[in-house]
């Protein structure tokens, strides 16, 4: 394997026991979502993704979308967002930009001007704050379909916004009437 292939394995199995499915590894994570850094390399050894302290360092400064945080200390280590399991980032409410964008794909915009964005298997829905962004989040699944979305709308009507460590805004629901072409 290349460094960056041996890299990128990492980093997808360390989204996967962080974001979604700890147990599949016995890793125990906070009500923050924080793990552990020197359990979670133990535990990624043994299940065959062996990584070293400073490898992990490289992992995370160089993640293509900085998916994850190190605590001040170093010795905790969290997914910045993107998790199925509940987890409280502890993220402060914030004003969002006057708009923000969504990528998706055709087969899901029926269903998308029906009832909106919903979060899906994840705790938030994810909003882009450039089209060039959100034009990569659905290209993941097909042709990206770019959706504009009122937030600055909806934050007057009382809708809650953050914004992760890594700079991706999060509502829980975008209702149809705040979503543009
Ligand atoms: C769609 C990646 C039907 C939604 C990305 C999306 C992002 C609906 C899919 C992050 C719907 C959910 C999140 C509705 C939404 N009916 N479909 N009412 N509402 N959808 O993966 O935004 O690489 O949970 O359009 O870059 O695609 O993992 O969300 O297609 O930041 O770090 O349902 O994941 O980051 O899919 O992606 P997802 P997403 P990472």
């Amino acid at each position: 394997m290349s460094t960056d292939t041996s890299h990128k394995h990492a980093s997808k199995f360390m989204s996967l026991v962080l974001r979604h499915e700890p147990e599949k590894i016995g890793l125990q994570l906070d009500a923050q979502g924080w793990a552990d850094v020197d359990d979670l390399l133990q535990r990624m050894a043994d299940h065959g993704v062996a990584l070293d302290r400073p490898t992990l360092q490289v992992v995370v400064e160089t993640n293509d979308k900085q998916r994850f945080a190190l605590s001040d200390d170093g010795l905790r280590i969290r997914a910045s967002q993107g998790h199925s399991i509940q987890v409280d980032l502890g993220l402060e409410a914030l004003q969002p930009p006057a708009w923000l964008y969504h990528g998706t794909v055709a087969r899901f915009v029926g269903a998308i001007r029906e009832q909106g964005l919903r979060p899906g298997e994840r705790q938030h829905v994810h909003l882009s704050l450039d089209r060039q962004t959100a034009h990569q989040v659905g290209a993941r699944r097909g042709a990206p379909v770019i959706l504009s979305v009122n937030a600055g709308r909806m934050h007057a009507d009382g809708h809650v916004f953050h914004r992760s460590a890594n700079g991706v805004w999060l509502t829980t629901h975008v209702p149809p009437q705040y979503i543009a072409g």
